[in-house]
C-alpha cells in the first residue's frame, strides 16, 4: 500500500476524477464523415478494447471524410504494479565533471564520441541534445566534456558512412539516433550499422549506442547495441554508461 493514498498497488487502476475509479481518454481518427453512425462506431472501438461506461466527448470533422473523437471510458482490468519489472540501463549518473575526472584519471587520453541521425531520418534535435556543446534541458551535450572529443555527422547518414568514419576515426563511441519509428524504419538501418561492424571485424572494439523517442534499452540491446536512451535522459546518462562500458569492455 501506498502511504498517503492508500493505493493498492496489486490492483492499480487510472486516476481520472476520484481514486481507482479506472477513467481514462482515449483519441483516434476514423476514417469516416462525422455523423451519428461514426459516433457509435467510434464508441464500439472503445468497447472492443474493454472499455466500458465509455462517451464520446469529441467529435471532430477532420475534411469530409475523416473524424476525430475523444473518447472517456473506464478500465476493469487492474494491473498489477508489484510484478511490473522494467528493463532499462542501471548506472548512477554522473555529472560532466566527474566523468571527465574518471576518463582523465583511468584512461589518461580522451574518449573519440561519433555521432549521427542515419538512415532517412533527418530529424536532428535528439542527437544534439545528447552532443552540442549547449545540450538540452540543462544538460551539457558531449561537445561540452573536457575529456570526450564529440564529432556530430548531422543527419541522414548512412550505414555505411558512418562505420566507416567511425573506423577511420577510431572512435571509442558511436550514437545512432532514430526517431522514425513508421512501418518499423528503424529496425532495417539500426540492424545494418551493427552488421557492418561486425563484418569490419570492430564490434566488440566499440561501445555502440542508440536513441530516439521510441527507441527502449530492451530494443536496443535485442539488435545488438550496448544500450538504448528514450526521452528523459541526457548526455550525463549516456557519457555515464559509455565510459562504465569502455572500461568494462577494456577489463575483458
Ligand atoms: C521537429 C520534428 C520534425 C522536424 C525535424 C527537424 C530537425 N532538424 O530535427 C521536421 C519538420 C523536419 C520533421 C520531419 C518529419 N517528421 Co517529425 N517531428 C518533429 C517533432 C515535432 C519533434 C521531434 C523532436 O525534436 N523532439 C525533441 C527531442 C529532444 O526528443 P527526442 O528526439 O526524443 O530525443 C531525446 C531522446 O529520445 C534521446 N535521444 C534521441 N536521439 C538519441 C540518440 C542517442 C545516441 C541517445 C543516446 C539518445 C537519443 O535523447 C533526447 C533527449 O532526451 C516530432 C513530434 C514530437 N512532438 O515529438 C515529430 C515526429 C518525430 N515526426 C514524425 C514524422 C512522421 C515526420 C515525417 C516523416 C513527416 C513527413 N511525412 O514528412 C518527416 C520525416 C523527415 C525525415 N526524413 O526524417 C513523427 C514520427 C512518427 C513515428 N513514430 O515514426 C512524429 C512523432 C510526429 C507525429 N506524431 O507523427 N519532423
Amino acid at each position: 500500500m501506498h502511504d498517503a493514498f492508500a493505493v493498492d498497488l496489486s490492483r492499480l487502476y487510472p486516476y481520472g476524477d476520484t481514486l481507482n475509479d479506472g477513467k481514462v481518454q482515449l483519441s483516434f481518427t476514423l476514417p469516416v464523415p462525422a455523423d451519428e453512425r461514426a459516433q457509435a462506431a467510434a464508441a464500439e472501438v472503445a468497447k472492443n478494447l474493454g472499455l466500458s461506461e465509455v462517451m464520446v466527448a469529441l467529435t471532430k470533422p477532420l475534411d469530409g471524410q475523416f473524424t476525430f473523437f475523444v473518447v472517456y471510458g473506464k478500465v476493469t482490468v487492474p494491473v498489477d504494479y508489484e510484478k511490473i519489472r522494467v528493463f532499462k540501463v542501471e548506472s548512477k549518473t554522473r555529472t560532466m565533471a566527474e566523468t571527465d575526472d574518471l576518463i582523465e584519471e583511468k584512461i589518461g587520453r580522451k574518449l573519440k564520441v561519433i555521432g549521427a541521425a542515419c538512415g532517412s531520418d533527418a530529424h536532428t534535435v535528439g542527437i544534439d541534445a545528447i552532443m552540442n556543446m549547449k545540450g538540452y534541458a540543462g544538460h551539457y551535450g558531449m561537445e561540452r566534456y573536457r575529456m570526450l572529443e564529440a564529432i556530430n555527422l548531422g543527419s541522414q547518414v548512412s550505414a555505411e558512412e558512418l562505420v566507416r568514419t567511425a573506423i577511420s576515426e577510431k572512435a571509442d563511441i558511436v550514437l545512432v539516433s532514430q526517431t522514425v519509428t513508421q512501418k518499423d524504419a528503424h529496425l532495417g538501418i539500426l540492424t545494418e550499422i551493427v552488421d557492418l561492424f561486425e563484418a569490419e571485424g570492430v564490434r566488440s572494439d566499440i561501445v555502440l549506442i542508440c536513441g530516439g523517442a521510441r527507441i527502449s534499452h530492451e530494443l536496443a540491446k535485442e539488435l545488438g547495441y550496448d544500450a538504448g536512451f528514450g526521452p528523459g535522459y541526457f548526455a550525463d546518462d549516456v557519457a555515464t554508461f559509455a565510459v562504465d562500458q569502455w572500461l568494462a569492455k577494456r577489463e575483458r
